[in-house]
């Protein structure tokens, strides 16, 4: 089995959407192996979102995503289950996410979409470690 880390930023929980997105990547056949309700500090934010540190949007990034409780998920399934993550979610941009993907039917901005997936082998590695480390 194959695990990946998944996020419901804060804008899926202030808006009572982590159900939703729970389900759907359960519906789809992925297993829950950790989940925890979290409000994140500012060192592990930007130990998260390292590779974004020198882009203009990395400090709105960080006070986004330590506003408030995001929900941190390991979710479990066949090879490469940080792809089949990825394709539910849509693409980064919620305005050219296809309808049926969860950025595409339930958010308009790239500032609040809603969901983080681990994206590749190596990340979901890194980023399991970082929020779950007896996991890793
Ligand atoms: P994804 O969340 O689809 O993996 P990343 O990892 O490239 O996308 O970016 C992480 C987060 O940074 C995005 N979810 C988005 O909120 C923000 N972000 C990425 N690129 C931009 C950008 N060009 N302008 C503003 N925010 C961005």
């Amino acid at each position: 089995m194959n695990r990946t880390l998944v996020i419901v930023k804060p804008d899926g929980v202030e808006r009572g959407l982590a159900g939703e997105i729970l389900a759907r990547l359960e519906r789809k056949g992925l297993s829950l192996v950790a989940a925890e309700l979290r409000r994140l500090d500012r060192a592990t934010a930007e130990r998260h979102y390292a590779e974004h540190a020198e882009r203009p949007f990395f400090e709105g990034l960080v006070t986004f995503i330590t506003r408030s409780p995001v929900l941190v998920c390991v979710f479990e399934g066949p090879a490469d289950t940080w792809r089949i993550v990825r394709a539910l979610m849509g693409t980064t941009n919620p305005a050219d996410a296809a309808p049926g993907t969860i950025r595409g039917d339930l958010a308009t901005v790239m500032s609040e979409n809603l969901i983080h997936g681990s994206d590749s082998a190596e990340s979901a590695a890194r980023e399991i470690e970082i929020f779950f480390p007896h996991l890793a």
